[in-house]
């Protein structure tokens, strides 16, 4: 195995240092006195993603789309078409202060490339990674599969420089060679990795197929905790899901998942025929495959659903932050309140106060909000935060699809622009005739 390593710029590597010196004193602060007697949070609160843009999202598949085109039409192992991929890949992760590294393998009788970026910092000993194959088949350019994936992984890896992240855990990204001749790529990378190396590995997130034109919005059933992030993620937003259940074995996870590496991944269909309840449930149209150009000529930038490539895309910047800086909701402080308020059907907005008294300073960055909201077919509902000055911050949007009943979710908010004392008021719309509820209670930990 041979490989080359490139390391970002000294600047680069100060500037993530200075910042992990002001994350780490903010963590050690101790906050003040409260009125409230609960414990103190024992760990940092995992923070908020930032929106991925579907814009940097799209522009990454219009440069592979570029590729295929000047390449004989494909991305495929051992032709020109992924190098050039590749090369593209590693130039933004290089200029971003990734340390990126390229492996070479060999497969059918061909030169392969993975592509491994690591974010300077975290703790080096839990490696939270994500990664999707960067390959095509060679009758196409791949777009859907799997520039999608490739896509939604570098600009979540691009966001994590722009916020400069400084996660609990180190993050490492992955782009797989070979993987349509056999999830190659991937298989060489865990087998050349030194059992204490994969003993770091804290999970793998991956990404196959992520923006089909007719999706599914599916979640690998595979580590409770990566699901579990997924599927909170997807019901905050009011999307549905169902379980990945011909992904066993079918894409990159499998190498991690076989050396028993906690996985989990998005998909949103491949040759498969969506059924009608799945197209009530999602839109899209029954009877037809969820992609009809799976590994076909016409998988081009054309065959991309924008609504799927940016819902995974923001799914997996959430799956990160969450996974990658923080233990899972220590303890907090919480003011909670059980007041019943009655939300009229198809009517005007209602409100529920929590007043916060006795903190100094701002709120924080992970600030939780429970909610517990009964109410049949919740999609009618909209949900804001609204803080003490009136900024209001969106928890749930209405969806005519989800007809599950009841909002109980806890939503994590970036407040540290607002004052924590004040008060705080939960905001319910019920925005469609017909199925009535009421706000139970909501709380919010500090
Ligand atoms: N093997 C993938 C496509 C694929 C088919 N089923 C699943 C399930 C989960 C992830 C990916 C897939 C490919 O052709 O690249
Ligand atoms: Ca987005
Ligand atoms: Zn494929
Ligand atoms: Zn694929």
């Amino acid at each position: 195995m041979t490989s080359s390593t490139t390391r970002p710029s000294r600047t680069a590597s100060r500037r993530v240092a200075a910042v992990a010196a002001v994350a780490l004193a903010g963590l050690l602060a101790v906050p003040a006195a409260s009125s409230a007697a609960p414990e103190r949070a024992a760990a940092p609160a995992a923070l908020a993603a930032p929106d991925i843009p579907l814009a940097g999202v799209k522009a990454h598949l219009t440069q592979f789309q570029s590729i295929a085109n000047a390449n004989g039409g494909n991305r495929a192992h051992g032709r020109t078409g992924y190098r050039a991929s590749l090369d593209y890949v590693k130039a933004k992760l290089d200029a971003a202060g990734y340390t990126t590294t390229i492996q070479q393998f060999t497969s059918s009788g061909s030169t392969g490339y993975n592509l491994v970026a690591d974010w300077p910092g975290g703790d080096p000993d839990q490696v939270l990674m994500a990664g999707a194959h960067l390959d095509s088949v060679t009758s196409g350019a791949g777009i859907n599969d799997n520039g999608s994936g490739s896509a939604a992984v570098l600009e979540t890896a691009l966001a994590v420089s722009r916020a400069q992240l400084q996660p609990t855990k180190h993050l490492r990204f992955a782009w797989w060679g070979a993987e349509e001749l056999g999830l190659v790529g991937s298989k060489y990378y865990v087998a050349n990795l030194p059992a204490t190396e994969r003993a770091k590995i804290s999970g793998y997130i991956n990404l196959d197929m992520v923006g089909s034109p007719n999706p599914g919005y599916f979640v690998y059933d595979d580590d409770p905790a990566i699901e579990k992030v997924f599927k909170d993620w997807y019901t905050g937003i009011g999307v549905p899901t169902e379980i990945e259940t011909e992904g066993d074995g079918r894409s990159d996870h499998a190498a991690f998942k076989n050396v028993g590496i906690p996985v989990g991944g998005l998909f949103t269909g491949a040759s498969r025929t969506k059924t009608a309840a799945q197209a009530t449930k999602w839109g899209g149209t029954a009877g037809q495959a969820f992609d009809r150009c799976y590994h076909s000529s016409c998988d081009t930038t054309a065959n991309i659903n924008d609504t799927a490539l940016d819902r995974n895309s923001d799914a997996l910047a959430h799956a990160v932050w969450t996974l990658g800086t923080g233990d899972p909701l220590p303890p907090g402080e919480v003011y909670e309140t059980t007041t019943d308020v009655a939300i009229p059907d198809n009517g005007a907005a209602v409100t529920s106060s929590l007043t916060v008294s006795g903190r100094t300073g701002n709120a924080p960055a992970g600030l939780r909000v429970g909610v517990d909201i009964k109410h049949t077919w919740r999609g009618d509902l909209v949900v804001d935060l609204l803080a003490p000055d009136g900024t209001a911050y969106r928890l749930k949007n209405s969806s005519s699809s989800d007809s599950a009943d009841n909002v109980i979710a806890t939503y994590t908010v970036d407040a540290s622009s607002e004052t924590a004392n004040g008060t705080w008021r939960l905001r319910v719309q019920d925005v469609a005739a017909q199925d009535t509820g009421y706000i139970d209670s909501w709380k919010l930990t500090f």
